[in-house]
């Protein structure tokens, strides 16, 4: 049979500097499972059409027309670029969603879909491929342990993100676990099991890697990273692997023993999570401490890191329920004064279906009708509890205009190398584009009641604001939806805990 696997990556690029960002950096996003579903359909026998869409051309063209199963994954805020890819195959081959978006948003996008995947194994693709299962099902399965190919098994899908067929600068992901031991109640995998997968295979894995394609970036997605650190670390000191990696983990993971081990691998990014500076401090490694003194701990701590690398990225979230006043906003940009060289990354919180915020948000009645789109930053799909919609942008607007502005991007790309200076230069140019978007809507607070309305949870009604960009989101492809469909893309089914 013939079959298509597409994971979309980004929205589509609407100028030149955004068609460069998508073809260099969104392009690195791809994730592993739709690469793990294609080797799957291959090692069956199929002939498999393996493709990412990073936001230049035609979506609709990323794969043949005369398929028999078309596989599409994405994440919640691109949901409407799949919904496209869905429609326009739904009498030309068996449609299945799976992914982010289809993890928490199954209802939603059985509308689409005519079939959406949860949770599944290479077992759940075999059934599928033989048509086991009803158009409108919902699959999930539970498995004993997840079996992932080897990095040479799913090379020819990795090579799909080499830029000019080069690996130099292309990241290939990779996976040491599944799961997570924590619970924090904003994350998709608050209630999952931890498993590390088998260091043997690893071992392979690197011996291929620093063989095959020495100078690619591995891209660690573990859901934790943090847990299986020492172990993995240990493993590449021994074999002397140097391909350059970049990962993301828990601040209290960086203990003194593994940044010593750090130093003597080849890490080229690293993203420890802090999240708030009154909530998740176990996270940091700071449990008891009060706002201050996590700071001077935190402020330690990137010290340390930035003899293991140069590209230190923290991560944030703005407007918790534990957020209040001028606190959160004013420490982050403390720390930037202490470490300028870091990259902060602030996410507005998003309550996705199935965590225990969303349960708790729908209860409080503080879940905002939204279109899926708008579930990414710079956009607020929920109430704050401690912030008016107005002083809550306004801060925001302010600080990233901190971040973006010349002098601290001279003092973040201050003796760096020529490479890190041109991602610093296009992250920011990238989130000034955000900033742009901020100073939009803070103009609508202003000007239009009903838009304060909407977001105090008071009027269900959709500003004007975000029906035209919603519209904007899908361009021209808006038309090809009938009045019901969209009618259902302005009302998604997100309040079902499903
Ligand atoms: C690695 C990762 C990334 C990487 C890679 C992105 C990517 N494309 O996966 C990077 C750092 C680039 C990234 C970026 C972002 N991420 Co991210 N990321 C993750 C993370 C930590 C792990 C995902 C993973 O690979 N898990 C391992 C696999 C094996 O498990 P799994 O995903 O549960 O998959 C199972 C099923 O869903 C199914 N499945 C998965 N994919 C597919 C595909 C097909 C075709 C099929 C049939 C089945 C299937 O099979 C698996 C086994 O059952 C998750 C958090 C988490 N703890 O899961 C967030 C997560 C996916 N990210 C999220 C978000 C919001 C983002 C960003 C928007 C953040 C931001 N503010 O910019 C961007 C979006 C980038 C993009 N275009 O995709 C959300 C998505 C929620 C949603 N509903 O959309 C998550 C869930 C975090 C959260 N909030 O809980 N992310
Ligand atoms: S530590 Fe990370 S992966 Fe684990 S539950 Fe918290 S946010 Fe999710």
């Amino acid at each position: 049979m013939k079959i298509g696997i597409l994971e979309i990556l980004t929205f589509p690029a609407s100028s030149l500097s955004e068609s460069c960002y998508g073809a260099l950096v969104s392009r690195q996003y791809s994730s592993i499972m739709p690469q793990t579903v294609s080797y799957w359909c291959r090692s069956l026998g199929h002939e498999v059409y393996y493709n990412t869409y990073w936001g230049v051309g035609n979506i609709l063209k990323k794969l043949p027309k005369d398929l028999d199963f078309v596989f599409v994954s994405c994440p919640t805020h691109l949901s409407h670029l799949a919904y496209i890819v869905g429609k326009f195959y739904k009498n030309r081959a068996i449609t299945v969603l799976g992914g982010p978006h289809a993890k928490c948003y199954p209802e939603d996008s059985l509308r689409f879909f005519d079939l959406v995947v949860k949770r599944c194994d290479k077992t759940t693709i075999q059934s599928i491929l033989n048509k086991e299962y009803a158009k409108g099902t919902t699959i999930d399965t539970e498995f004993a342990k997840l079996e992932f190919p080897s990095v040479e098994q799913r090379f020819p899908e990795i090579k799909k993100s080499f830029i000019l067929d080069r690996s130099f600068l292309s990241v290939v992901p990779y996976l040491t676990s599944v799961g997570c031991p924590n619970r924090c109640p904003f994350c998709v995998d608050w209630n999952s099991e931890y498993s590390p997968l088998s260091i043997d295979l690893i071992r392979e894995d690197f011996y291929f890697l620093s063989k095959t394609i020495p100078s690619a970036i591995i891209g660690f997605h573990d859901p934790n990273f943090g847990t299986n650190i020492d172990e993995v670390l240990d493993l590449m000191i021994s074999i002397n692997f140097q391909n350059p990696y970049v990962m993301e983990c828990s601040l209290d993971s960086l203990t003194s023993t593994v940044v010593k081990k750090l130093k003597k691998t080849n890490c080229v990014l690293i993203a420890p999570g802090i999240e708030s500076w009154t909530a998740y401090s176990q996270k940091s490694g700071c449990d008891k401490c009060d706002p201050m003194e996590k700071l001077e701990h935190i402020v330690g701590v990137l010290e340390n890191l930035k003899e293991v690398t140069n590209y230190i990225q923290s991560n944030f979230i703005f407007g918790l329920d534990t957020d209040e006043g001028d606190t959160p906003l004013r420490l982050t940009r403390e720390l930037c004064s202490r470490v300028p060289s870091i990259w902060p990354n602030v996410n507005l919180p998003m309550a996705f279906a199935g965590t225990p915020l969303h349960k708790q948000l729908m209860k409080q009645d503080r879940l905002l009708p939204m279109p899926f789109s708008f579930c990414v930053n710079p956009y607020l799909t929920i109430v704050p509890k401690n912030y008016d919609i107005e002083d809550f942008y306004l801060r925001f607007t302010n600080f990233i205009a901190f971040v973006t502005n010349r002098a601290s991007l001279s003092k973040r790309i201050q003796g760096r190398a020529l490479l890190e200076k041109i991602v610093h230069v296009f992250r920011s140019g990238a989130m000034k584009l955000d900033l742009v978007q901020m100073n939009r809507i803070l103009k609508e607070i202003r000007k239009d009641k009903g838009f304060r309305r909407f977001h105090s949870g008071e009027s269900k009604i959709l500003p004007q604001y975000y029906l035209r960009k919603t519209q904007e989101f899908f361009g021209q492809l808006y038309s090809m939806f009938s009045p019901e469909e969209q009618h259902w893309l302005l009302n998604p089914l997100t309040f079902v805990d499903q």
